[in-house]
C-alpha cells in the first residue's frame, strides 16, 4: 500500500507539547509519513515560560530545499505551523513549490496568538506578511485572534455573532482562495467550536462541543494535525473538522485532573487510542 508523506514546518519545542512534538506523533498514529522542518528550536514554548532559548533556523531552509530537490524528494502534503521569521515565509513558498507532488495538498495554520493578543516575538507586520503567505492555501485554520490581525481588525472577544462570523470567514478565504475553519468560536457560553467555511458551496457549517473552561495551551497543534491527517485520510472536510474537535476534547479531558501541574500542555497520548478507533469506524 503506498503511504501518503506529508511534510510539517514548525519549531521544534523541546519541552511543552506543541508544534512539532505534537504534530509527528499525531500524524505517524494516523498513518502519514511525516517528514519535518524545524523552523526554530526552543527549549519550551513562549506560553507561560520565561527565559527559553530560541535558535532561529530560517538560513538553514534554503539549503533544506535545495537539497532536497536534488534527492528527488516530493510531497502530497504541507502543514505548516509556527514560523521563527518573516523571512521564512518566503523561503517555505519556495520548498512547498519546488517539492510538490501534483495536487499536494497545502494546509496553513498561521499560528501568531491566542485570546487577543499577539505570541512574543510577532508583530503587527508579520501578521500582514502571513496574510500574503496565505495565498494558494488549501485550508487555513486561525482562532479568532489570528483572524482578526490577518483581516488587520479589532479582535472582538467574546462578541462576535453569527453574521460577523460568517464575514470573517468570507473574508479569510478571500485571502486564500480556499477553505477555512475557524476555531475558537461560540455563540453560546456552554458551546465551543469551530466554523467551517466550504469554498466550493459558499456554504458555513458548525461543529461544536461542551465548552471546557480555560485555556490550554497546544491545543491549536493538536487541532490541526488531527484535521490535516484526517483530510489525508479521506475525511471530507467537515468531517475532519470535526473529529479534530472531539480528539481535542478528548485530549483535555484526559488533562483535567492534573491541569495545575500540567498547565504548559495537553495530554493528547490518552487520545490517541480513540483517534485510532475513529479512523477505522
Ligand atoms: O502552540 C503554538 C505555539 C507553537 N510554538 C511556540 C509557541 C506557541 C504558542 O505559544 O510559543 C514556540
Amino acid at each position: 500500500m503506498s503511504t501518503t508523506r506529508i511534510l510539517t514546518i514548525q519549531d521544534i519545542s523541546c519541552f511543552g507539547q506543541c508544534s512539532i512534538t505534537v504534530a509527528l506523533p499525531i500524524l505517524s498514529a494516523m498513518g502519514i509519513e511525516t517528514a519535518i522542518i524545524p523552523s526554530a528550536v526552543l527549549s519550551t514554548h513562549t506560553g507561560g515560560f520565561t527565559g527559553y532559548t530560541f535558535r532561529d533556523l530560517t538560513e538553514d531552509l534554503p539549503a533544506i530545499g535545495a537539497h532536497w530537490q536534488k534527492q528527488g524528494i516530493a510531497f502530497d502534503a504541507f502543514y505548516t505551523g509556527y514560523i521563527g521569521s518573516k523571512q521564512q515565509l518566503n523561503y517555505i513558498k519556495n520548498i512547498v513549490n519546488t517539492t510538490r507532488k501534483e495536487g499536494a495538498l497545502f494546509v496553513v495554520d498561521p499560528v501568531m496568538g491566542d485570546n487577543g493578543k499577539l505570541y512574543a516575538g510577532f508583530d503587527k507586520a508579520f501578521a500582514s506578511e502571513m496574510a500574503a503567505f496565505l495565498k494558494g492555501a488549501d485550508v487555513i485554520l486561525p482562532n479568532l485572534t489570528e483572524a482578526a490581525y490577518l483581516l488587520n481588525e479589532p479582535y472582538l472577544g467574546a462578541e462576535y455573532t453569527e453574521a460577523q462570523t460568517e464575514s470573517l470567514v468570507r473574508r479569510l478565504s478571500a485571502l486564500s482562495g480556499g477553505n477555512v475553519v475557524l476555531t475558537g468560536v461560540s455563540f453560546d457560553k456552554a458551546k465551543l467550536g469551530v466554523a467551517i467555511y466550504e469554498r466550493n458551496t459558499d456554504r458555513v457549517h458548525y461543529y461544536f462541543e461542551d465548552r471546557i473552561e480555560g485555556s490550554f495551551h497546544g491545543t491549536g497543534d493538536v487541532y490541526a494535525s488531527v484535521f490535516t491527517g484526517a483530510l489525508l485520510r479521506g475525511f471530507s472536510l467537515r468531517e475532519a473538522a470535526a473529529l479534530a474537535v472531539d480528539f481535542t476534547v478528548r485530549a483535555i479531558r484526559a488533562t483535567l485532573p492534573d491541569r495545575e501541574e500540567h498547565a504548559y500542555g495537553v495530554k493528547f497520548e490518552q487520545a490517541i487510542p480513540y483517534l485510532i478507533k475513529r479512523l477505522s469506524d
